[in-house]
């Protein structure tokens, strides 16, 4: 068979032709011709860091960086020294673009703010969590860094109200999983597309466009050990799904969760406890940038009955909220079995 491929307009289909990351943001710049390539700098600022901390988690073992530095973050979790490293490998590579005026980081208490308003120059905020699930570094498992991108207010705005802005404001989202191999998933508001990192020329390449999340996978993924403190309706799901031939998937790593969840389906949770009403995951570095990528995706991300995540409008950069994202219809599934229990904390 002759594989070779044909000249003319054929010749640049996806499938033959090499798009890396870097290309891919050039290219979504040129549809923009008023774009000053500011928020392109900025992506490629993110692909960076996710190749120096891909490499330092590979290396993590070797050169003794695994375990906790004893000391906390300001949600009171023990801090890995890897999160501290990853963290400061993006402040140093996003505080070297001009277009950046705040970074908020799950690792640090307050906002930094990087550069002044200057009238007529277009400025971003930059929010992450540098390393997510990051207890599971010590056992090899996935771990993943989270962004989201807002565009700073300008005009004298404090840092507060360009910060707090909802979820549906944002310009662009992403995550890096640092898993079998180094995926970078992308939005910028045009659909989800799929990068894997080339280890042989370090360079991510673009593997799939325009990503849709499959239906009719009946697979959730929870933290089940924690059941007991759920609210009702959350147990009557899981009730249902277990007697309906659910299978349980939990990496314990939202981005490896929500990563299988966006090329296979299935609905991921993280509920309200009793003792932590607002769930555990925090809606500026978690929360929201996963809602923006799997509704690109067409699925769904709500924090209860009603409330999409994208809509709540944050009071405080560190807040948390419960979290039920996936296929539009497992999510609705669970929707299903919280309505009975509206007026509780579902
Ligand atoms: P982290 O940002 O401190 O790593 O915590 C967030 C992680 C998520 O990745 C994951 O979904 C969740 O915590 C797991 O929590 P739990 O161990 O309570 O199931
Ligand atoms: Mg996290």
């Amino acid at each position: 068979m002759d594989t070779t491929p044909k000249a003319g307009p054929k010749a640049a289909r996806d499938d033959v032709r090499i798009m890396t990351l870097q290309s891919h943001i050039l290219e979504q710049q040129a549809h923009h011709p008023q774009a000053s390539g500011t928020f392109s700098w900025i992506l490629s600022a993110l692909s960076i860091s996710a190749k120096i901390i891909a490499d330092k988690v590979r290396r993590a073992r070797l050169e003794n960086v695994l375990g906790s530095v004893g000391t906390e973050n300001i949600q009171g979790e023990v801090q890995q020294k890897l999160d501290v490293l990853a963290n400061d490998v993006l402040l140093r590579t996003l505080g070297g673009r001009e277009g950046v005026a705040i970074v908020a980081s799950e690792e640090n208490e307050e906002p930094v703010i990087l550069r002044e308003e200057v009238e007529g120059v277009p400025r971003y905020c930059v929010l992450f969590d540098p390393l997510d699930g990051s207890s599971n570094l010590d056992i090899c498992g996935g771990v993943g860094t989270i962004f989201s991108i807002l565009e700073h207010k300008g005009n004298g705005a404090s840092v507060q109200d360009s910060l707090l802005q909802p979820g549906y404001k944002q310009v662009a989202a992403g995550y890096v999983l640092y898993g079998s191999s180094t995926v970078f998933v992308l939005t910028i508001g045009q659909g989800v597309d799929l990068f894997v990192l080339d280890p042989s020329i370090g360079a991510f390449m673009r593997v799939e466009r325009s990503l849709m999340i499959p239906s009719g996978n009946k697979t959730y993924s929870v933290n089940e050990g924690n059941r007991k403190v759920f609210p009702e309706g959350y147990q009557r799901y899981l009730d249902w799904a277990q007697s309906n031939g659910y299978s349980g998937r939990y990496a314990g790593a939202m981005v490896a969760d929500v990563h299988r969840i966006l090329l296979k389906g299935g609905v991921f949770l993280y509920p309200p406890t009793k003792k932590a009403p607002e769930g555990k995951l925090r809606l500026m570095y978690e929360a929201n940038p996963m809602a923006m990528i799997i509704e690109q995706a067409g699925g769904k991300t709500f924090a209860g009955c009603g409330q999409r995540v994208m809509d709540i409008q944050p009071t405080a950069i560190h807040q948390r909220t419960p979290v039920i994202l996936g296929a539009t219809d497992q999510v609705a599934l669970v929707l299903a079995h919280l309505e009975k229990d509206s007026g509780q904390h579902a």
